[in-house]
Parts: C-alpha cells; structure tokens; sequence
C-alpha cells in the first residue's frame, strides 16, 4: 500500500517521466477496441447534451455546435456521427439494459480522434439511479509548463481512464471495478454514464484536474464549432441482462462465467443459441430445442457472446471458456 502510495507520488510529480500506460491501437499492450469487435453486446439507448463554450476563456463565446445529441450515440450504427462538446461540455448516455461489472473491461468509449497523437480528454462517471454519478480515478502524466496547443499533440501513454486516449474507431475501454466501492452504486446496474470535456488549458483559472491533482494538458484553445470533446458512442461489453424486461416474464441465466466443458441453461422454454467467438464467427448454432445445458468442451478457450432467442426475445451474454 506505501509502496503504492509512493508510486503513485512519484508518478504525480513532474520529475518522473515515465509512460506509464498502454500505447496506441494496433501497438502491443494497448487496450484500444475496434468498434468492429463482436465484444460490443449494445450501446447506449438515450442522451442528453449540455454543450460547453467553444473557448471558456472568451466571454460570450459562443457553444460548440458540431452535431447533433443523437450523433453522439451513434457509434454502434452509422459509425461517423459526433457530438461536440466545447470547453467543460457534458453528455449523459442511458442504457435500457443495465452496464455490470464483468469481468474485465465494461464499456468503451468513442471519440473521433484523427491520428494517434490529436486527442481530446474527457472524465468518465456512471450511476445506476441517474442522481449519484461516480468518477473513473484518472491520471495523466503530461507535462504541464507548456500549453499544448489546438492541434497539439498528446502522447496517449500518458494517459490512463481518460475517454479519448485512442484515435476514431477506437474505443477506450473502462472497466467498473476501478471505482472505489459506495454504497450509492450498483455497479452491476449502471443506467447513466457522463462524460465530461476536459478544458485543457494549464491556466488554474480554468484548468481541469486528474485524481492525482494534476492539470491535464491537452489541445486548447479549440475556439470552432466542434471544439472540446467529440462523442462518437458508447459500446457496452458486459450488460446485466436480469434487468432487462425483455425477460421479466421468463428471465433466463446462463452459468458458470467463466465456465468449461458445460453451461447452464435456467429456461423451461425452448430457445435456439448462437455461440459466436470474438470476430464474429459463428462456432455453435443451436436450432429450437429445450436446452438445460450447452456442451462446451468441443469449443477452444477464449471469450465469446452467446445469443439465446426464445419466445421472439433475445439475451446477449460475454462467457469466457476455459
Ligand atoms: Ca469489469
Ligand atoms: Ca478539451
Ligand atoms: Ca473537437
């Protein structure tokens, strides 16, 4: 735990240079997801925007405009649309069928970075009743004597549960059990996730703070129509499909997770299964039958999404197979 704390104090002070954190997409170690990937179960249903001024040190300046609140979620679908954020803006993305915390990463978040080193920061929170928002303990390990500028650029190893650390196409995955356990959240049932612009200037009148109390440098001024935080979407990884009342008539689980040889199926309906592997293949195709347990051992050890259907619904489920 000292050890730990001095880590943590050494990493904070600019002394310390160190890249801490994953690198880039398609670079070894890094965490980014393609929006491609067949880990992507759902995305967000709803979203508010409350835009921010497109250079909060001007007065009057005027909001960014880029897009529209829908473009925002969109990640999943059309793929391209956004919605700027401006300096300090915010979204609230909502999530018909609950966010859990899985095993590993949760969701991830999508920006429309255009390289590897032209990212614009946002702080991510969730809540599960839509009052009591949480944040993801962040950290960035930039400089802070000199202003990145509007174009400037950030190297992302620096840079750790900030959204947009990756550029377009690229999600930054989060996962819940980072955030300090409290009794106002469920992390197995988050409806809301928010994400908020960091500013990026390194002048204190105005500066937003990781959890570490640094100033994150990042591009600023960004004084046009899409300045701040470009939202792409939010793809959900692990989902709690109890909650969802789809299934409130016949709730079906599927057990163990992880699970070898055998799973459990809890329906006395008849279902049909499709058992796909991380890219999307399909590697079982169960037709209508009425199924207690799914043989498994035939299938390698990795992470895949079974689909069962039954009585015209769908459920979705990450299993992990070892
Ligand atoms: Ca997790
Ligand atoms: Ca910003
Ligand atoms: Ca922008």
């Amino acid at each position: 735990m000292i050890k730990k704390l001095l880590y943590n104090l050494l990493l904070s002070s600019s002394i310390i240079t160190a890249q801490s954190y994953a690198p880039p997409a398609d670079q070894a170690g890094s965490t980014a997801i393609a929006k491609s990937s067949s880990v992507f179960i759902g995305w967000a249903t709803g979203i508010t925007v409350v835009r921010g001024p497109q250079d909060i040190a001007v007065p009057n300046s005027p909001l960014a405009t880029a897009g529209t609140p829908a473009d925002g979620m969109k990640g999943g679908t059309s793929g391209t649309g956004i919605v700027s954020l401006g300096d300090g803006g915010s979204a609230v993305l909502t999530f018909d069928t609950p966010i859990s915390n899985g095993s590993g990463f949760d969701f991830a978040v999508f920006e429309n970075g255009f390289s590897d080193t032209f990212l614009e920061l946002a702080f991510v929170e969730v809540s599960s009743d839509g009052i009591n928002f949480f944040r993801f303990p962040s950290h960035s390990e930039t400089q802070t004597t000199t202003q990145i500028g509007g174009f400037g650029a950030v190297d992302c190893r620096y840079i750790n549960n900030l959204a947009g650390k990756y550029r377009a196409n690229f999600g930054t995955p989060f996962d819940l059990s980072d955030i300090p356990d409290n009794a106002l959240l469920d992390k197995n049932k988050i409806t809301h996730v928010k994400i908020i612009d960091v500013i990026g200037t390194i002048d204190p009148l105005y500066a937003s703070y990781d959890s570490f109390g640094n100033i994150i440098n990042e591009p600023y001024s960004t004084p046009f129509a899409s300045g701040g935080f470009d939202l792409n979407g939010i793809g959900v990884i692990n989902q709690n499909t109890l909650g969802n009342e789809n299934f409130t008539s016949e709730s079906v689980t599927l057990y163990p997770n992880p699970a070898s040889d055998i799973i459990h199926l809890n329906s006395k309906e008849e279902s049909s299964i499709l058992i796909y592997d991380i890219t999307g293949k399909i590697v079982k195709d169960l037709p209508k039958s009425n199924y207690g347990e799914i043989t498994i051992s035939d299938i390698n050890s990795g992470t895949y999404i079974f689909e069962v259907t039954l009585l015209d619904k769908k459920m979705v489920k990450k299993i992990i197979i070892n």
